[in-house]
């Protein structure tokens, strides 16, 4: 039996931290691609110097040819241009879009049975973009987003309570942009409702609103608090082992329930789009979008984030995508 392979398309940021996570974990051997020559052949020699150190056997390689991502079991894309401050998600639309469509051409050649999740800006649009010239199954083409804004969500929630993140259960769904639809009232530290535990801490439930209005408004603009911060790009560490937890659930068939950008047939009431929704991911991919019913404020941001997603994606078509 062979081990999975594993490609990775972009080296930079985000894709170095990825080809070190898989390394280290042993998910599989890796291949990492980028156009710009000696990036991925450093990187990964560098990773692959501590194999000793870190105890893995995993092949790790770098490439400038796609030939190398023949017959990969899952492909992870990072390619495009990250976002400078004061620059939105969606300025990044008309420049990615034509390094995607070169990607996915690639990727159908090189690698067509595998499972892709794509996680470069702007999200929903690369996701729509990749499927389309790839002509994928819908189940075997995802976008990682929501992973990383509930990690987000749960962190704050776990520094405000003073409890271990790791019982923190919260959930962001919507679209990777300012839409972003952060569950409130399912958010819960091991099965106890947030909002019941910040009421109990002030002895005050305005303010436990006010409080739980802030964490919302921080995990919506976490990214950019990162981009201004860093000023030379944006978040990396955090989105790779987000992407690397969907690929887990993938790799090991375990049926995890990820805040996933999958195409909807219907679910939520939205029909022939990509939106950030609670998914089971096993071995095929997507295999089962999990509804689940919303209150009408809920459903109103969850609507206004689909806008969002229409409206990318006919930006897209008009600029011929
Ligand atoms: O959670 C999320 N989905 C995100 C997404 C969170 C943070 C950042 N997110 C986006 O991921 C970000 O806006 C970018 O669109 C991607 C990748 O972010 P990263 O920080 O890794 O960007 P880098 O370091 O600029 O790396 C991009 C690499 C770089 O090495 C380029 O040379 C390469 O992409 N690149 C290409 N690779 C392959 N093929 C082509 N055509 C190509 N063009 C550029």
């Amino acid at each position: 039996m062979r081990r999975n392979k594993i490609a990775l398309i972009g080296g930079g940021q985000i894709g170095g931290v990825l080809a070190q996570l898989i390394s280290v974990r042993q998910l599989g051997d890796v291949v990492l691609f980028d156009i710009v020559e000696g990036l991925p052949q450093g990187k990964t020699l560098d990773i692959v110097e501590a194999s000793r150190v870190d105890g893995f056997d995993a092949k790790v390689s770098g490439t400038n040819d796609y030939k190398d991502i023949q017959d990969s079991d899952i492909v992870i894309i990072t390619a495009g241009l990250p976002r400078k401050p004061g620059m939105s998600r969606d300025d990044l639309l008309t420049v990615n879009a034509k390094i995607m469509k070169s990607v996915a051409e690639n990727v159908k050649q090189y690698a067509p049975n595998a499972i892709v999740i794509v996680i470069s800006n702007p999200l929903v649009a690369m996701v729509t973009l990749f499927q389309k010239v790839s002509g994928f199954p819908f189940n075997k083409v995802l976008g990682q987003a929501g992973v990383l804004d509930s990690s987000r969500f749960a962190t704050f929630i776990s520094w405000e309570l003073g409890v271990s993140v790791k019982d923190v259960n919260a959930m962001v769904l919507g679209g990777h942009g300012d839409t972003m639809v952060p569950i409130v009232r399912y958010a819960n530290v091991n099965g106890i409702p947030v909002m019941e535990l910040l009421e109990k801490k002030y002895n005050d439930s305005s303010k436990a609103k006010e409080v739980m209005a802030a964490m919302v408004k921080r995990t919506k603009m976490a990214g950019g608090e990162v981009v201004e911060l860093l000023k030379t790009g944006s978040a990396f560490y955090s989105p790779a082992s987000s992407a690397i937890a969907m690929a887990e659930s993938i790799i090991y068939d375990e049926k995890r329930i990820l805040p996933t950008c999958a195409y909807l047939n219907g679910e939520f009431g939205v029909n022939g789009y990509y939106v950030g929704v609670p998914a089971v991911l096993g071995s095929s991919g997507v295999e089962k979008v999990m509804e689940f019913s919303l209150d009408a404020e809920e459903k109103a941001a969850l609507d206004n984030s689909v806008n969002a997603v229409k409206g990318l994606v006919a930006d897209m078509d008009r600029l011929g995508f």
